[in-house]
């Protein structure tokens, strides 16, 4: 599946490189909230597909936002596998840090607004879906059902020998990390040695957050059931995403190259921002809820 997605990546560079060339000015998208909630209102199957900005009027900090360092790094720099292999330490500290956060924030009323519509619409025999790039599970404590967690979650881990999954929310996860973290940028590394580190209750190797890294494919069958979404949706909303990532990055636009109608919730225009038919600027706690509203 990620073949195809990413085959779909290089047709849609040809299109939208062919459309330049050809001086084909695009249509603005439209900001007409009436005329949103008109499409809104016929749409049998609807895709939200969320990022780091849904969760910000939530306190967690979005990653190309100004909080989105941890001490020097970005997460691009240690959510690898390169660097977890050469310092777990460091990586570890960096999602305990993340979990002891999360584990203290709520939901907003971005998150409130897409369970409440997926309540509404399923009660009309209409379907919405959220496919979200987060790993913070406010959809969940939301109240959504129709999720597909793209990149996994921080309340999961993985053993590196045994492969062993388990759910774990506990704070800190392990005796070494208690107060460990700190996110400031003159904050001295813990240097954990690697046998204080979570181990796998089973076999007592070293596990890893149950995450989906740079560099790393997504699940193949939550890939495979997001592009199924995708193909049927009729309706697909983009929030609080920067749309660089892939390939996350490429869904929306997909759907717009069907000529199905995508609206975007954002602060600010993002790359895929001209592919999409609208684009709502402003705080998505604020602008979703009244485009939602029944
Ligand atoms: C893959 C989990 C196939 C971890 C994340 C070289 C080698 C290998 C791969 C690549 C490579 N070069 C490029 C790639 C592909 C790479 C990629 O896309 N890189 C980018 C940087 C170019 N992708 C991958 O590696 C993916 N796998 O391609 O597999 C493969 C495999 C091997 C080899 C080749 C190919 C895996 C990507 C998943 C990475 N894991 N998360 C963790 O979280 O710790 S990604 C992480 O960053 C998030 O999950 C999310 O996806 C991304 C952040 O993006 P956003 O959510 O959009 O957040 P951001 O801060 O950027 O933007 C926030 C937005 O909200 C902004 O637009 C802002 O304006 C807006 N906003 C802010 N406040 C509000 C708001 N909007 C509304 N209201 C507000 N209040
Ligand atoms: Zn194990």
């Amino acid at each position: 599946m990620a073949f195809c997605v990413l085959g779909r990546r290089s047709n849609l560079f040809r299109r939208m490189a062919s459309s330049a060339a050809a001086g084909k000015v695009r249509e603005r998208p439209s900001s007409d909230m009436a005329a949103f909630k008109e499409v809104f209102g016929k749409a049998r199957h609807i895709v939200a597909l969320t990022g780091a900005g849904i969760s910000a009027e939530s306190g967690i900090p979005t990653f190309r936002g100004a909080g989105g360092l941890w001490r020097k790094y970005n997460a691009q720099d240690i959510a690898t596998p390169g660097a977890f292999l050469a310092n777990p330490s460091l990586v570890w500290e960096f999602y305990s840090y993340r979990r002891d956060l999360v584990l203290s924030k709520k939901p907003n009323p971005a998150h409130f607004a897409l369970a409440k519509a997926e309540a509404h619409l399923a009660s009309e025999g209409r379907r919405l879906v959220v496919i979200t790039q987060n790993i913070d599970e406010l959809h969940r404590d939301a109240g959504t059902k129709n999720l597909l967690e793209l990149h996994g979650t921080l309340f999961r881990t993985r053993c590196t020998s045994c492969g062993h999954i388990t759910e774990n929310r506990a704070s800190p996860i392990c005796p070494s990390l208690a107060g460990k973290g700190g996110p400031e940028p003159d904050t001295q590394d813990a240097r954990i040695p690697e046998g204080e580190l979570p181990r796998c209750a089973k076999c007592a190797g070293l596990l890893r957050p149950h995450v989906v890294w740079f560099g790393e494919s997504l699940d193949p069958d939550i890939l495979m059931a997001a592009q199924h979404e995708l193909d049927q949706c009729d309706l697909c909303l983009v929030i609080g995403t920067s749309s660089v990532v892939y390939p996350a990055a490429m869904f929306a636009p997909a759907v717009a190259d069907r000529g199905v109608p995508v609206a975007e919730f954002n602060i600010e225009s993002t790359p895929g921002t001209e592919n999409f038919g609208f684009h709502f600027e402003g705080f998505c706690g604020s602008t979703l809820p009244k485009a939602l509203a029944v």
